[in-house]
């Protein structure tokens, strides 16, 4: 019997630092803003929103040349712990679709919602609420795409950004990928799309005419890989990473609380926290704790803190997210913690397992620590 299609989503953030920018200062959006270095230390730029990409701005460039390019560009430094902790609050959203989630970044992840139940098991249903849940939730937007597979569903969250999804459907996939230029596919730089143009594969189709021997022949390992790609086949599971990472204690209030109520709450949701804890033997040593709100509008704020759980600092920290809202009732409060991974400098790790392409500190300069 044939195995049934995967459903995998790829999510991408749209230019994810430069728009939690845009989230906490409203006074950026509709302007050329930039995430980066200063040209005076020869910064770069980490990456831009849109309204700048139109003056050609763009990741990796140096600030000088940027601000030449766009003399009214708003440049401001980089915030890794607030990407973080949008980022947390991305992929905890994530998770009430799937748990088989792999993050690539701080800002992109891999969801193989085969098994879903949400939205009648629609991947498509899936993505849209996603995306809409992310803008009305969180206040950031976010591309997806949706394919069989991993390597379609990255081109394919490519395809309509920013904010924009595309879906392949496997009856589609060989049209798709006819058309698609090599040097999209995974593993394919500049060196070997050179090679393959002058083989006289330009396109997947074209490169569908080679034969496997003849690609093993050129690209040793990758020719196997390359013969699968060009017809849009890619068995590459979605690989959730393994260790824990967190753990947390959520609670969805009958009806909206006012802030002093919900500080009330913050007692006896910790001991429940502890007790949760204790549940979880062998987790390694607790590095952050962290609090989760929604508003009585459905926007979500997350506010973390490096330290040890008490619920004097659960407090705080509830008292500093509520102030973010200070005239909005509460629907649901969230306390937790998460782990210190790997034993290397939190810092400079990125707090998801897996490779990542996020640069975490792109202009080499100490980030300062909330608090
Ligand atoms: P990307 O997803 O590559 O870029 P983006 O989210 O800014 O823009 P878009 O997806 O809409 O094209 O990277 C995610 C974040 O990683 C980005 O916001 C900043 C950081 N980054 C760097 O610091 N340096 C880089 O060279 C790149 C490409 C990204
Ligand atoms: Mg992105």
């Amino acid at each position: 019997m044939e195995t049934p299609a995967r459903k995998i989503i790829h999510c991408d953030c749209d230019c994810f630092y430069a728009a939690v920018e845009q989230l906490d200062f409203p006074q950026y959006a509709g302007r050329p803003l930039a995430v980066g270095g200063a040209a005076a230390r020869r910064g770069v730029i980490a990456t831009c929103n849109y309204e700048a990409r139109r003056f050609g701005v763009r990741s990796a460039m140096p600030t000088a040349h940027a601000l030449r390019l766009c003399p009214e560009l708003i440049l401001v430094p980089p915030r890794m712990e607030r990407y973080r902790e949008v980022s947390h609050q991305v992929l905890d959203l994530f998770r009430d679709y799937t748990d088989l989630i792999e993050p690539l970044s701080l800002d992109e992840a891999y969801l193989d919602v085969s098994a879903s139940t949400a939205c009648q098991g629609s991947a498509t249903l899936i993505a849209r609420e996603i995306r809409q849940r992310v803008r009305e939730e969180i206040g950031i937007t976010l591309s997806a795409g949706v394919a069989p597979n991993k390597f379609l569903a990255k081109v394919a969250s490519d395809w309509n950004k920013p904010d924009g999804m595309f879906v392949v459907t496997p009856a589609q996939v060989p049209e798709f990928v006819r058309q698609l230029p090599v040097d999209r596919l995974f593993g394919v730089g500049k060196v070997t799309a050179a090679r393959l143009h002058e083989l006289g594969a330009r396109t997947c189709g074209e490169l569908q005419a080679l034969g496997l021997a003849q690609l093993e022949q050129v690209f040793g390992v990758l020719g196997p890989r390359l013969y699968q790609l060009c017809r849009g086949e890619d068995p590459r599971p979605v690989k959730p990473s393994r260790v824990r990472k967190s753990v947390s204690l959520e609670e969805t209030f009958a009806q909206d609380l006012t802030h002093a109520q919900v500080l009330a709450l913050v007692p006896r949701m910790y001991e429940g926290l502890m007790a949760r804890l204790r549940r979880k033997e062998g987790s390694s040593p607790i590095d952050k704790c962290f609090v989760k709100l929604r508003f009585q509008d459905f926007v979500s704020t997350t506010l973390e803190r490096r330290g040890q759980p008490s619920p004097e600092l659960f407090r705080r920290l509830c008292e500093e997210a509520l102030a973010r809202g200070p005239d909005r009732k509460l629907r649901l409060l969230g306390l937790g913690v998460r782990f210190r991974v790997g034993g290397e400098d939190q810092n400079q790790l990125d707090l998801f397992d897996g490779p990542t392409s996020d640069d975490p500190d792109p202009i080499g300069e100490p980030i300062p620590e909330p608090g």
